[in-house]
């Protein structure tokens, strides 16, 4: 059943095209520093916010830093979580994934089962996700024992997110690594998206509006930035980043 952040989710998809998605590392950040974040991703329009990180975390922290965000900004706040510790009940909904590329069993559904009687106690809405680790893939390929996709070999990143589609998830995610050097890069993008029916995520190493313009513009439905808005205490990289998704998602609008 769709919930309501996935339902608002494809519904600003479908009125714009394209949406931009915040993700903070409550691994690093303060609650004080995550508020002021949320508040200027607001303000500029970020459609939501995603939590979570790729090493262990503090639950208590976790928790924390959701009530700040909800007590500030109306944003729907959206777990991403590593593992089972990544679950906390304040958050309206969960990216409930499974790492299509990983070799390890527990990341491909071992975790989803210690976590699913978690997510039911705290009436999360789960939001199916097949997550795909490409290019370097970051902490987030070692942590998650992915065997990375290459950049150029965009057919094994589509066969994946079909073989995800196919098995029921509703949203696709292309995962290059947060901090990557280089974005997911378009052809894999177009690639991927040309033969999906279902909605296409994509983010790591997006640090410049021109970036975000190539990721839109390739079919990109929802685009995540996390390091570049950790590290600009400045508003205008925020808005560069915003403002470019929104320049370029009409023109993704068939
Ligand atoms: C990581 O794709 C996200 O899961 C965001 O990556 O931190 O490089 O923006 P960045």
């Amino acid at each position: 059943m769709i919930g309501k952040v996935e339902k608002y989710l494809l519904d600003r998809i479908r009125r714009d095209g394209a949406v931009h998605l915040t993700l903070i590392d409550p691994e690093k950040v303060t609650t004080a520093s995550a508020t002021q974040t949320a508040l200027t991703v607001e303000k500029f329009d970020t459609t939501a916010i995603m939590i979570g990180g790729s090493t262990s975390m503090s639950t208590t922290h976790l928790d924390k830093v959701i009530k700040a965000i909800k007590k500030t900004t109306k944003l729907p706040v959206i777990l991403f979580p590593n593992n089972v510790t990544g679950i906390s009940k304040y958050a309206d909904a969960i990216w409930f994934l499974s790492l299509i590329n990983s070799l390890d069993p527990y990341f491909l559904i071992g975790a989803q089962i210690l976590g699913a009687p978690i997510v039911k106690k705290y009436r999360l809405e789960a939001i199916p996700l097949g997550y795909i680790i490409v290019g370097e893939g970051g902490a987030a390929g070692i942590v998650g024992r992915a065997a990375t996709i290459p950049y150029d070999k965009p057919e094994l990143a589509v066969a994946h997110a079909l073989a995800a589609q196919y098995l029921g998830m509703r949203f696709i995610y292309l995962e290059g690594g947060s901090g990557a050097s280089k974005p997911v890069p378009p052809e894999m993008i177009r690639m991927v998206k040309s033969q999906l029916s279902i909605p296409l995520i994509v983010g790591g190493g997006i640090r410049t509006g021109e970036q975000v313009k190539k990721v839109v513009d390739a079919g990109a439905e929802l685009v995540v930035t996390g390091t570049v808005i950790e590290q600009n205490n400045s508003t205008n990289k925020i808005q560069e980043l915003i403002e470019n998704v929104k320049k370029h998602q009409k023109t993704t609008v068939a």
